[in-house]
């Protein structure tokens, strides 16, 4: 199966074989794969090169490495359409998964010009800064780091926010929540990231930015979410028309 002739790199090839089998169902969510040694000797390649190609399928989420104990095909990513605009909650919900929160931060701090601008408030007002780490089933799925218009959200608390914001605002507030825009780009873990999110420092993660207005056109939140990598994709659908 491994080719030494072929112009793709020997990791690729094995990175290939070992994707083909999940792919194919042959190595179901839970088994534990061959081990590097095994791997190198069956194939008579180098462990650096095995090491090579699981590390590239452990970044690319299928599978994952468990200390001490092997490693094992990882179970299939969360994928996350794009198309209403909902909250973390509801997104988990539509899985049947458990969202819970973590807040880790919750500091009342005047806005920024930036941030006035956007909120369309004076420089200096007093605005909420809220990091939260958003889980899935228990397991860490993203930090969120949030700015958020006390103007608009009144009764903001550090206790109202380790539940549905998006709840509070339509259901205790009464408001509706309108339109977002969402910018999605390519990042790598930095150190305090990786910690919190159970993840090696430079690991790929997904770098979401939205801003979200209420229906009436005012901008409530800004937030910058860094989602693992490993565990979301994110799947646009798109029409040919309009
Ligand atoms: C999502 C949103 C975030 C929003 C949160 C509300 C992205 C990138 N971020 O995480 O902007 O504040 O949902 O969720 O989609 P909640 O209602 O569960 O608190």
């Amino acid at each position: 199966m491994i080719d030494k002739q072929s112009p793709l790199p020997i990791y690729y090839q094995i990175e290939k074989d070992l994707k083909d089998r999940i792919e194919r169902g042959e190595w179901q969510e839970g088994h534990m794969i061959p081990s590097e040694r095994e791997y190198a000797e069956h194939y008579n390649v180098s462990r650096m090169t095995v090491r090579q190609a699981i590390t590239n399928l452990v970044n690319d989420g299928f599978l994952r490495r468990q200390r001490g104990k092997g490693t094992f095909v990882a179970s299939k990513k969360i994928q996350q359409k794009m198309v209403r605009l909902t909250s973390f909650t509801e997104d988990m919900k539509q899985r049947n998964m458990i969202a819970t929160t973590k807040v880790l931060s919750f500091t009342l701090m005047k806005a920024d010009s930036l941030t006035a601008a956007l909120f369309q408030m004076n420089e200096g007002e007093e605005i909420a800064e809220v990091q939260r780490m958003r889980l899935a089933d228990g397991l860490p799925m993203a930090l969120e780091t949030s700015k958020l218009n006390l103007r608009l959200l009144q009764g903001i608390t550090e206790k109202v926010i380790q539940h549905s914001l998006y709840d509070y605002i339509e259901h205790t507030l009464n408001l509706k929540v309108g339109a977002a825009v969402q910018k999605l780009e390519a990042s790598v873990a930095r150190q305090h990231e990786s910690a919190l999110l159970q993840i090696t420092k430079g690991s790929p993660v997904l770098l979401m930015t939205r801003e979200t207005k209420l229906k009436d056109g005012q901008v409530f939140e800004s937030v910058k979410s860094v989602y693992r990598g490993d565990r979301y994709a994110f799947v646009m659908e798109m029409n040919r028309e309009g």
